[in-house]
């Protein structure tokens, strides 16, 4: 990266831009958003930025801060700041909620809803959930962002003695379940590469055919019944899964 070039500020910084700081991360921001500037890259010093942008190196400091904050740069101590990495390491160890992670790592979460209704249900729900036979099916299909970043599309079946409401969901479906006293205890869950299809891509903002991983999880309650069939693609370029082991 020509960071001279990069910074120069003819190229982006506009009088009636707004604040100078804001349009400073924001070139940064894009420049990340591009791939222009990858996960590790050093950024210069904020003397260098100073110097290159003609900025005060308080502006300077307020854009840096500002990057941190979001997640886009990491500070090394004695080292200086760098493209952070944007990928979520997900425990395989618990069993949690897309909502319950990401709040953890202090994100917001927003859902776009794909469909939501009661269906009969196919084969392999009647299959995988072990329904009755005349058992009808809650179906939910979300679009989830943290950040606004589309992260993964998880499509759930529950049994409609479960879910009989689909529309009572707001945020979380764990946090519906849970106040029914259905809140999964134990999951089996399966992981495995996939492209992701034409329509799936669109909605998560990558290119046709993009590595992801597709993911299915069946979950239970105490008792052993089954709750929740969901199948996903989650973004391969966000996602790492990670299970601790030891010796049996
Ligand atoms: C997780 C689960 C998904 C579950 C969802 C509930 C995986 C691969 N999937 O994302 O099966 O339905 O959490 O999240 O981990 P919610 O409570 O935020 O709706």
């Amino acid at each position: 990266m020509d960071f001279a070039a990069f910074l120069a500020p003819d190229g982006w910084l506009m009088t009636s831009g707004g604040p100078r700081y804001l349009q400073l991360s924001q070139h940064i921001r894009s420049a990340v958003e591009s791939g222009q500037l990858k996960v590790n890259d050093p950024l210069p010093s904020e003397r260098d930025i100073a110097f290159l942008t003609d900025l005060s190196r308080v502006t300077v400091r307020k854009a840096v801060a500002e990057l941190v904050r979001d997640g886009i740069i990491v500070q090394r101590r004695g080292s200086g700041s760098f493209i952070a990495s944007r990928r979520v390491e997900q425990s395989l160890s618990t069993l949690t909620s897309f909502t319950d992670d990401m709040k953890r790592r202090g994100m917001t979460v927003t859902s776009t809803w794909l469909e939501r209704g009661i269906f009969d249900p196919s084969p392999e729900e009647v299959f995988a959930l072990g329904l009755t036979h005349d058992e009808r099916v809650a179906r939910i299909a979300r679009l989830r962002s943290a950040e606004d970043r589309p992260l993964a599309i998880e499509r759930a079946t529950l049994p409609r003695s479960i879910l009989p409401d689909p529309d009572v969901i707001t945020t979380s479906l764990y946090a519906v379940l849970a106040e029914d006293g259905n809140r999964p205890v134990r999951a089996i869950q399966r992981i495995s590469a996939a492209n992701v299809n034409a329509a799936d891509a669109t909605l998560l903002g990558v290119g046709t055919g993009a590595a992801g991983l597709h993911i299915e999880r069946i979950s239970f309650l105490k008792t052993g019944r089954a709750v929740e069939r969901t199948l996903s693609i989650y973004r391969g370029d966000a996602y790492d899964f990670v299970a601790e082991m030891t010796t049996a």
